[in-house]
This record gives structure tokens, sequence and C-alpha cells, in this order.
């Protein structure tokens, strides 16, 4: 054996040379199997209901546009049919984002609404997919989150103790804030049951009418109603903002070092041994409010109680933290720390429940009013 191995040395370097070729030419390629891979998209139209007076809600002829984030330039449109099925074949492997984007016309071309809705596919399997895309229309009145100020002022001594949370109301009616909870929530397996902090508004929840929001009017809560230009040791942030006149501010009794402004009411901590303010991370967060009816927290927050939720997160290809029916996307992909920057809706309370299409990205915060309408 030995001589043998001798005799064939002078040849390894071509022996290498073709165990490589075979390796190049055994990797799977990823033109391999394409013609197995196809995605079957049917629209799910149920939010719609109400444009259909109990019609079947179908919806033909709708442009589904697919694009594969791993190969840059490959995307495909292709139109429903008269069942509602979108039909994607010979698909490479990869990560796709399935959307929607139109202006319908429910009521015999008078006018248009917007439907718009996305859905994230990863192909990688040969058996064909078939799944549904969830279609939504802005509309569900009611209290919005409506901008949310996470990112902190420019600044080098990591400040963000300005940020607030923009509430909007988008209904016709007078809504009341009497005993609502604000909460921030960690990654959630079933619905709201990752409470990780909740304050909440005094009064009575449902019925009290202490604490009124007109029609269009917004509401800030700041972590701390202060004048966060001039801080404390008399150091300056000429990017920061004055939250002396916010209309609440999240106080926690617990932390000695929390501010309280007496000119401007409190939402207080009701979490037993949390200490710390309603501070919300500069990069992924989730945040909630719900009526108040439900604010027993350790077992999550009931669904039917929430009037809102938004998911931001900075980064494009976050994993979703909680599910469709709360949020179907995120927003504040590309939002910086230390930025200044802000997420908003792209009209006052403009709700698709899917934050990836209701929120842009503003490059200063707008507390108590909306951006394009100072
Ligand atoms: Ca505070
Ligand atoms: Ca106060
Ligand atoms: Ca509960
Ligand atoms: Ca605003």
């Amino acid at each position: 054996m030995v001589k043998v191995c001798k005799k064939l040395l002078p040849l390894i370097p071509f022996m290498i040379f073709l165990i490589s070729c075979m390796e190049v030419d055994e990797k799977p390629s990823i033109y391999e199997g394409t013609q197995e891979k196809h995605l079957f998209v049917y629209l799910d139209t149920t939010s719609l209901g109400k444009f259909f007076a109990g019609q079947s809600a179908i919806l033909s002829g709708i442009p589904v546009d697919l694009i594969n984030f791993d190969y840059v330039g490959f995307n495909q449109t292709k139109y429903t049919n008269d069942s509602g099925w979108v039909f994607f074949d010979s698909l490479l492997n990869g990560y796709y984002i399935a959307s929607v984007g139109i202006d319908y016309p429910f009521n015999n071309d008078l006018d248009t609404t917007r439907v718009t809705g996305q859905r994230e596919f990863y192909i990688y399997q040969d058996t064909p997919i078939k799944d549904t895309l969830t279609v939504r229309v802005s509309g569900n009145p009611g209290l919005k989150i409506n901008e949310i100020y996470y990112a902190g002022p420019p600044n080098n001594i990591f400040y963000f103790y300005d940020q607030y949370i923009e509430l909007y109301n988008a209904s016709p009616d007078t809504v009341y804030l009497d005993g609502m909870i604000v909460c921030r929530m960690g990654p959630c397996t079933i619905g709201a049951d990752n409470v990780t902090y909740i304050f909440q508004f005094p009064g009575e929840p449902i019925t009290g009418r202490e604490y009124p929001v007109e029609p269009g009017q917004f509401v800030v809560l700041a972590q701390d109603a202060v004048n966060h230009v001039i801080i404390q040791g008399g150091n300056t942030l000429v990017n920061s903002i004055d939250l002396t006149h916010a209309d609440w501010e999240f106080v926690n009794p617990q932390d000695y070092a929390d501010t309280d402004n007496p000119n401007v009411p409190n939402i207080v901590d009701i979490q037993e041994g949390h200490r710390g303010d309603f501070m919300i991370s500069l990069g992924s967060d989730i945040i909630l409010i719900a009526d108040g009816t439900d604010s027993y927290y350790p077992d999550g927050i009931d669904i039917e109680t929430i009037i809102d939720v938004v998911e931001y997160s900075s980064i494009s290809t976050h994993i979703k933290d909680i599910t469709e029916e709360l949020d179907a996307g995120w927003a504040g992909v590309g939002v910086i720390r230390y930025s200044g920057q802000s997420i908003e809706r792209i009209e006052p309370g403009f709700d698709t429940d899917n934050s990836t299409i209701d929120f842009v990205k503003l490059d200063a915060p707008t507390p108590g009013y909306h951006h394009g309408h100072e």
C-alpha cells in the first residue's frame, strides 16, 4: 500500500483538483429543482367584509408582487384568478415577501379605498406551498398609537429619557383614557402573553369619564415631562425636546430617580417589583394599549381588551415577536439609535394593522402634531 501511495504522490494535486470539481458539481444549484417550487397564495379578505355586504368576498384580478430577498432582481407580479388565488411557479430557493397595494373601487368606481397586505415566505422545500395573504384597509376607528419616539436625541452620553408615545383619536366620538393601560411586551407565544411593563391611567376602565380625548386630538405620554433640552448637570441637548407640556407622564413610585412634574398627570406603574420608568428599547420593542378591564398581567392581556399594538425594529430581517392578529408587520426599519428619528403613521390614525405599511420614519419627533401637518 505504501508503495502504491508513493507512486501516486505526484498525482495528488490532480486528484484534489478532480475531487474539488466533483464537489462543485454536487453542490445544489439555486436553479436545481426550480420546477417543483411553487407558491399558491389566497387573498384572505375577511377584514373587508363590510365592503361586500354579505357577498362572497373574492378579489380577482388583483396584482400580487413577489420579491426574493436572497437574489436581487428576482421578482414577479401575478394576478389573482376568479377564485382569489394567485400562483407563482419556477421559484428559486429563498426568503420572499408577497405584497398587495392597490386602490380598490369598492363603491362602483366612485372612489377607491387603499387595500394593502404582505406576508413573508421561506421557500426551500420542493413541495408546493399553499397559504394565505391577509389584505386589509385602514379604517377601524378608535384610539391609536400614532407615534413612538424611542431613538433618543443626538448625544454621546446615552441620553434617551425624552422618549414618548403619542396617541391619536381616529374615531368620530370622544374616547376616555380612564383606567386604560399602556404596556411594553417581550416576545409573545400566544396573543399578548408576555407583558414586561404595565402602567395605568387613573380612573375607572370603560365607564370613567374624567379624561376625555376629542376626535382628532393628539395625546403625548412622556417618559418624563421635563425640558430635555436642558438636562441635569447643566448639559444641553439642543436636538432634544421640551416635554414640560406633555399631556401625561409615566411615573413609577418605586423608582426613586423618577421625576414627577406636578403640573402633568401621571400614568402609574402597577407591576409589583418593577422599579424602572417606562423606558423602551432603542432597537426593537412592542407597545400596547388596552382598555384596562384586564389588568392582571401575569397571564397576559386579553386580546378583546386590546386597543392598539405596534411592533418596531430597526432591522429589516427582524423575526416578528407577536402574531399577525396583533400587528402583521413592524415599523422602524432603519431608525438609528441617538439620531432624533421617530416613527409615525403615514396619516393621523391610518391603521391597517400592519405597522410596516402604516408607519414612516421621521427625521425628528413631532410631539402633539402630525408630520406634514405642523
Ligand atoms: Ca417618568
Ligand atoms: Ca406628574
Ligand atoms: Ca390577564
Ligand atoms: Ca406626532
